[in-house]
């Protein structure tokens, strides 16, 4: 599948003087972007209208809802390994905030301060925490919020410091260093100004996306003068990547800016310059157990390196070691035990530099080899036994990869790629022949609704023995040395998978729920699958359940005692089966979105979830806007609806959150048993213009010695 984001970087044409604002540079940018522009103007109007739509839906009197709580960013974005620090977390529906959970050990966290739209934390990272993305989630009476980064570095990290949007005021920095920052408010431009030395070669690496931040933005790197060196955006899908060797040594400078100009509190980022290393790819992609292989590494600025390692996860059963090294090129070799499990490792390289990022390696039990070019020609096929895990590249432009093999008549084959699983930026299409160069079949994506993994795979029943064929090219016949591929050609594998429908399951106190666990089932597996939740805590029972034979789903009943706190528990689904008479167990699993909101996001795989148990809500809140326009020296007015649980008459104090400087409203109440209030705002002629998205409304009720605080979905006001 094609991704919507073509465009991966554009060099402007110099000739700017410094005079020019950095604002006008950004914007020169002819037939730029107009996909993405019109899918995030879409995105926006959906937003509009869905919010609209749970406005307008007339509930049942007795209809109140449970809203779990939404986070959208946490600021900074990471810090460096044995360091402490203070973050605040952005979001909705936070008041009551009661847990912090890290999915992965090395940083712990204690709540400071909670608000409805954010929360203070105190976060410690260890000295040895993994280097990389930790997910992590907050807990409330309401149940467990989405998960979002927290990235641990390696590097020194500094924060942006306000106002930096001009060259005059650009933020003074020095490499290596990480930046942590935010596109705040609408036309932000943040600018950093470094010194470098003749002939040095930096890396500008900005993770917003990659970070689990909605915010798309731009990064330019410019002399002087203010002539642009390099533009980039849209590198890793959404985030910029730049790297550059300087002929002439003298001060730069950085501009960042979302590529709408629209900011956001939540649009955070950071942005690493370091001179290196950087990995862009490993060769092979992988190795069988007990294999030992040459591997070559490509990147940039590895000269000098001197250590390997495997990244989490158990490294002792591979064995690496660094052989030579050059400024693009090193190569290790790997020793894989025969033990060692099967699965995705992370390889990193330290140079006296420090570390590089991260690249994938998977370990395979299958036969393997490499691909010899050519094997694009008609009589040039390359010819493979099966079954065969087959290494190979799309080392150029319009290269095509051809497989010759021989089948038995009436013989079933899977043909798999694992290349942008793997990280390659190859989106892979496979094309099977017979003899005669007659098309059988082809595949573009396996999963088409997935847009973070191209990677294709053809299943075929071959009538007929004989001499057949497969093609492996990129889908816009895109090439080079980084485009690697592992095909694999095997039997069918009677198998199966398990995931969750949410990773934020949830039991009301006393009550009941359900775990909906749906099968993936494949290449001849139809039994029976039994369901077993691992990991409840004493209060909460589930029922057995089973996905019955041919079946795609189960639901696993709940039942939560009375009188037990509101609480998360990490849980797991485990599905137990017997395929050719042996008994095979799975855990359930989801790929989850990471993201704030915008259009950027990444993904991660979870097998663990929390079960949370909630709270009933009182009530809930309703605004009759979700805009509200404002004129510096008038007023504005809206009406806040309760819904009310049948036996809760309490009055609602409504407080709100995020003003802008120079905005006040009136202290209201809903009255007792009442169930509408007005909400007047007035803004001073001071006010400054401009459109603030996260304004909210919070009702407070007071019962006994518990607060209840419910939130009402959040209104933008437009200033003019
Ligand atoms: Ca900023
Ligand atoms: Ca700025
Ligand atoms: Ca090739
Ligand atoms: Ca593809």
């Amino acid at each position: 599948m094609k991704r919507a984001y073509e465009i991966n970087e554009i060099v402007l044409s110099p000739g700017f003087s410094r005079r020019t604002s950095v604002t006008e540079i950004c914007r020169l940018k002819p037939g730029l972007r107009t996909i993405s522009f019109i899918s995030q103007a879409l995105l926006v109007l959906l937003f509009i209208l869905s919010m609209g739509s749970v406005n307008s839906r007339v509930a049942a009197k007795d209809e109140v809802k449970n809203t779990p709580p939404q986070i959208s960013s946490v600021f900074p974005q990471g810090a460096r390994c044995g360091s402490q620090l203070e973050v605040t977390i952005n979001g909705q529906n936070l008041s009551r905030t009661t847990k912090v959970i890290f999915s992965e050990p090395g940083v712990t966290a204690r709540l400071l301060k909670t608000a409805n739209t954010n929360v203070r934390i105190k976060l410690e990272v260890a000295p040895h925490a993994a280097i990389g993305p930790h997910y992590f989630r907050l807990v409330t009476p309401r149940g467990s919020s989405n998960l979002l980064i927290f990235r641990v570095g390696d590097l020194i990290e500094t924060e942006e410091a306000e106002p930096n949007d001009t060259f005059e005021k650009a933020n003074r920095i020095q490499a290596p260093v990480t930046i942590n920052a935010r596109m705040a408010v609408d036309e932000d431009i943040d600018m950093y100004s470094l010194r470098v030395g003749s002939g040095e070669r930096l890396i500008f690496d900005l993770l917003a996306a990659r970070n689990g931040s909605g915010g798309d933005l731009a990064l330019t790197l410019l002399d002087a003068t203010g002539h642009i060196v390099k533009h980039s955006e849209d590198h890793f899908l959404w985030d910029p990547f730049i790297s550059f060797s300087f002929k002439e040594a003298g001060e730069y400078f950085l501009a960042i800016r979302p590529l709408d100009g629209r900011g956001n509190p939540d649009f955070a980022y950071q942005l690493t310059i370091r001179p290196g290393p950087y990995l862009a790819s490993i060769f092979p992609l992988g190795a069988q157990q007990g294999a030992s292989a040459e591997l070559m590494l490509h990147g940039q600025m590895l000269a000098g390196a001197k250590r390997i390692e495997v990244e989490r996860g158990p490294d002792q059963g591979l064995e690496l070691k660094a052989l030579s090294s050059a400024a693009d090129v090193a190569s290790i070799q790997m020793n894989v035990a025969k033990d060692v499990p099967l699965g995705v490792y992370h390889i990193r390289l330290w140079t006296p530099a420090g570390w590089s990022n991260p690249v994938k390696f998977l370990v395979g039990d299958l036969p393997e080899l490499t691909e010899a070019e050519p094997n694009d020609a008609p009589g040039k096929l390359q010819s493979v036994d099966l079954p065969a895990v087959i290494n190979g590249r799309i080392q150029r432009k319009g290269d095509v990869d051809q497989f010759a093999f021989k089948v038995r008549a009436c013989e079933q084959l899977v043909f798999e790629v694992k290349a942008e699983e793997l990280g390659s930026p190859l989106d892979t299409h496979l094309t099977l022949y017979n003899s005669k160069g007659k098309e059988l079949a082809s595949n573009d994506d396996a999963d088409p609704n997935n847009r973070l993994n191209r990677d294709a795979r053809l299943q075929f029943s071959f009538l007929e023995a004989g001499d057949y064929s497969l093609a492996i090219r990129d889908l816009s016949r895109l090439g080079g040395p980084d485009y690697g591929y592992r095909l694999t050609i095997r039997k069918p594998v009677p198998g199966f998978s398990l995931s969750f429908d949410t990773d934020r399951p949830m039991v009301e106190r006393g009550g009941s729920g359900t775990l909906k666990i749906t099968a993936k089932r494949w290449e001849g597996f139809d039994g029976e699958i039994e369901l077993e939740v691992l990991g409840l805590p004493e209060m909460i029972s589930a029922s057995s359940a089973v996905i019955k034979k041919g079946e795609a789903q189960a639901s696993i009943p709940l039942k939560c005692e009375n009188g037990t706190a509101a609480q998360a528990f990490p849980i797991k689904v485990v599905g137990k089966a017997t395929l050719n008479d042996q008994s095979v167990r799975q855990l359930a699993g989801m790929q989850v979105r990471v993201s704030g909101i915008g259009p950027g996001y990444t993904t991660t795989q979870v097998d663990e979830v929390p079960l949370a148990i909630t709270e009933p809500a009182q009530f809930n809140l309703e605004i009759g806007a979700t805009q509200v326009p404002l004129i510096r020296g008038g007023s504005a007015e809206f009406t806040v609806t309760a819904r009310r649980r049948e036996e809760f008459k309490t009055a609602i104090a409504l407080v709100i959150e995020n003003l802008p400087a120079g905005v006040t409203a009136e202290e209201v109440k809903i009255g007792e048993d009442l169930n509408h209030a007005v909400v007047k705002l007035k803004a001073s002629e001071a006010v400054k213009v401009g459109r603030y998205s996260d304004v909210v409304i919070v009702g407070k009720a007071r019962i006994g010695e518990r607060e209840e605080i419910e939130q009402a979905p959040r209104i933008t006001l437009r200033i003019d």
